[in-house]
């Protein structure tokens, strides 16, 4: 195993956390077996705990706390013991939990958006129980991947009707979650695709049209977590801006990184992996340092699947928080630089150009809109957006040459 750099990963461990099921992932795909041994969700806690990582996020089956698998409350009570146990001794804390909708042939055709009223409300059940399971455990979020939820033939669910269904299920969640005081809160994840041939909640718009559907008290316990590259970068679509509409709206939850080809599968290759546009994860960690730089950034991916060595998920692990901080540093740096100042000033401020700020004073804003003369030649002879120099700029700091 390389020596990862403790300089880079020393100012960013702080705020990170790993998917158990990252961990315990073995290196199968579709078309081949395992490449890697076997551990439990304690060896995975105990190696963050080793390295440091102050969060893990676990879903009910990968830790044996589902109760499709295990329907019986004594044995799932004892091995919630001994996930907190291990939790305790290893100094790692829950930063999400999540139910598994995806995973069992019930829901084959939906979790909570399924046509079949009985699997709504297995589904709906479960996802009480991993409430009470996660409060318990300490987690901060419950996030709903509702990777299940789609379709491959539309004439199967009607697609009003699901987003209702899947508005509704949150909104009980909520609900719940008021009603007991609970202090977690809920997280959308959207993805496009994969499983499903198209997934309903496809896009962080649609996680923020979602949480429109809701009433409105409940709005505020709601967020999304974008996974970027991969789940944006599948639909070919920008992260930055992704987590650009997030801050604007106010609901960026927290970040799952990883690495992904654009319109590919899931690649779910590590952070700055295999062929991760490196721009674009530049980007990511420039509107994340400017808009919400004390997030927590969970990698959700796994190592490649030619890394079948004893050593293999630590150097995964180490090599995801030394990317990271390649590229917290590379961010940092660049909005230090004063070239970039200069360029950049101009846009820092809401409503640039007007000395009122139209969120808080529209009145204000527009008249300062009307006041004084413009005219378009002058204001086209002086135009200068800056993008080719700024473009240059990134090109020169991120290949290390400014
Ligand atoms: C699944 C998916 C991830 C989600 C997980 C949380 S499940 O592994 O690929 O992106 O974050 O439910
Ligand atoms: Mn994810």
């Amino acid at each position: 195993m390389p020596t990862y750099r403790t300089d880079l990963i020393q100012p960013i461990v702080g705020q990170t956390s790993f998917g158990i099921w990252d961990l315990l992932n073995k290196g199968s795909d579709p078309f081949g077996a395992p490449t890697r041994a076997a551990i439990t969700a304690e060896d995975g806690i105990r190696l963050l705990g080793k390295i440091g990582v102050p969060f893990v996020s676990l879903h009910d089956l990968d830790v044996g706390l589902d109760p499709w698998v295990t329907p019986n409350a004594k044995a799932l009570d004892a091995r919630k013991a001994e996930i907190a146990a291990s939790l305790r001794e290893s100094g790692v804390q829950v930063w999400m939990y999540t139910p598994c909708l995806f995973h069992h042939p019930l829901v084959r055709a939906g979790s909570v958006t399924a046509n079949d009223a009985r699997v709504r409300r297995m589904s709906l059940q479960k996802m009480i129980f991993a409430l009470d399971v996660a409060e318990e455990l300490g987690a901060r979020w419950l996030t709903f991947w509702l990777g299940r939820d789609g379709a491959e033939v539309d004439a199967l669910i009607d697609a009003k009707a699901a987003y209702a269904r899947i508005a509704d299920a949150v909104a009980m969640a909520t609900a719940y979650i008021r009603g007991k005081g609970y202090q977690i809160r809920i997280s959308l994840e959207p993805k496009p695709n994969e499983p499903r041939g198209d997934i309903y909640v496809a896009t962080v718009g649609h996680a923020l049209g979602i949480i429109n559907l809701l009433p409105e008290a409940d709005r505020n316990l709601v967020g999304v977590n974008p996974e970027l590259l991969q789940h944006e970068a599948m639909a070919g679509l920008n992260g930055y801006h992704a987590i650009g509409l997030l801050a604007a709206a106010g609901k960026l939850a927290f970040l799952h990184l990883g690495g992904q080809t654009p319109l590919r599968y899931d690649q779910d290759h590590p952070f700055l992996g295999g062929n991760s546009d490196l721009k674009q994860s530049f980007y990511i960690i420039l509107g994340m340092l400017r808009h919400a730089p004390k997030t927590i950034c969970e990698f959700d991916c796994h190592p490649f699947r030619t890394e079948a060595g004893d050593d293999a998920r630590e150097a995964f692990i180490r090599g995801n928080l030394e990317a990271l901080g390649i590229m917290v540093a590379k961010a940092k740096s660049f909005l230090a630089l004063p070239e970039a100042r200069e360029l950049l000033a101009e846009t820092d401020a809401r409503g640039f150009g007007f000395t009122a700020d139209p969120a808080t004073d529209p009145d204000g804003f527009r008249q300062a809109l009307f006041a004084g003369e413009w005219n378009a030649d002058t204001v086209a002879a002086s135009l200068s957006p800056n993008a080719q120099a700024l473009d240059r700029l990134v090109n020169l700091h991120l290949l290390g040459m400014a």
